[in-house]
C-alpha cells in the first residue's frame, strides 16, 4: 500500500521553501520583537506560528521525511508528500484567524470557518491516500466543496463586518481577502492536475514548485502585508466606524 520513498529532483523546491519560510519567520520575529500592543502581539504570534510550522514541515520534506509511495489497485505508484497536510491542518486555520480577528468576527463564525477548513484538509488527505483514481477525484470534489462553502462564509462574514470597520481596516481586509481567495483556489487546481489527481498533467517536479510558491505567498506574503499595517492593527475596534453618526 504505502511505502517510504526518497525525494527526487523536486527536492530543490523544498529547500527553497524551507529557506523562504525561515526568512519569513525571522522577519516576523524581528519586527514583532518588543511590540507592546496586545492586538498587534496577537497578530505577530499567529504569523510566527504559521511560519514555524511551515518551516519545520518543509525542512522535513526536504530531508526526505513526510514522503510516501501510494500504490493504486491498478499498480500505479504515486509519490505523495503527506507532510503538507500536517502543515496545512494547522496553518490554514491560523491564516483564517488573521482575517477573522481583523474583522472582529464572533466565536461561532470563527469555529464554523475552522471546522470547514479542517474538514477540507482532512478530506484532501483521504483523497491523497485513496487507492482508486475515481475515489481520489470524489474526495477532491468533497474537499473542494468545503473550500467553496468556507469562502462563501468568509466573504459573508467580512462584508457583514465592513460597515463597523474603519476605512483603513476595511481596505486592508478586502485586499487580504482577495489575495486569500485567489491563492487558496489554486491549491485544488494544482492537486487535481498534479500527482495526486492521477491525471498527471503536472509532474511532481512542477507541482512541488507550484505548491512552494503558493505556500510562500499565502503565508509569508500574506503575513508581511498584514503586519506592515501596524497602525490599522493597533486601532482595531477602537473608534471603528466612529466617523459615521450613530443611527
Ligand atoms: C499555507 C497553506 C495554505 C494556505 C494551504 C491551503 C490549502 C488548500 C486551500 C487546499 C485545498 C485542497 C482542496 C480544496 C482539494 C484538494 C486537496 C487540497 C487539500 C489541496
Amino acid at each position: 500500500m504505502a511505502a517510504p520513498a526518497t525525494p527526487g529532483s523536486e527536492q530543490i523546491w523544498l529547500w527553497i521553501g524551507t529557506i523562504g519560510m525561515a526568512l519569513g519567520l525571522l522577519y516576523f520575529l524581528g519586527r514583532g520583537w518588543g511590540v507592546k500592543d496586545k492586538k498587534l502581539r496577537q497578530f505577530y504570534a499567529i504569523n510566527i506560528f504559521v511560519t514555524t510550522i511551515a518551516f519545520s514541515m518543509y525542512f522535513a520534506m526536504a530531508t526526505g521525511f513526510g514522503l510516501t509511495e501510494v500504490e493504486l489497485l491498478d499498480g500505479t505508484v504515486l509519490d505523495i508528500y503527506w507532510a503538507r497536510y500536517t502543515d496545512w491542518l494547522f496553518t490554514t486555520p491560523l491564516l483564517l484567524l488573521d482575517l477573522a480577528l481583523l474583522a472582529n468576527a464572533d466565536r461561532e463564525t470563527i469555529y464554523t470557518l475552522i471546522g470547514l477548513d479542517v474538514f477540507m484538509i482532512a478530506t484532501g488527505l483521504i483523497g491523497a491516500f485513496a487507492q482508486e483514481a475515481i475515489w481520489r477525484i470524489v474526495w477532491w470534489g468533497i474537499s473542494t466543496g468545503a473550500l467553496l462553502v468556507l469562502l462563501y462564509v468568509l466573504v459573508g462574514t467580512l462584508s457583514e463586518a465592513a460597515p463597523s470597520q474603519s476605512d483603513a481596516a476595511r481596505s486592508l481586509t478586502s485586499t487580504l481577502k482577495n489575495l486569500l481567495i485567489v491563492l487558496w483556489l489554486a491549491y485544488p487546481v494544482v492537486w487535481i492536475l498534479g500527482t495526486e489527481g492521477t491525471l498527471g498533467f503536472i509532474p511532481l517536479y512542477a507541482e512541488t514548485a507550484a505548491f512552494m510558491v503558493l505556500d510562500l505567498t499565502a503565508k509569508v506574503g500574506f503575513g508581511a502585508y498584514l503586519l506592515k499595517n501596524h497602525d490599522v492593527l493597533t486601532s482595531l475596534g477602537t473608534g471603528a466606524g466612529s466617523a459615521q453618526p450613530a443611527d
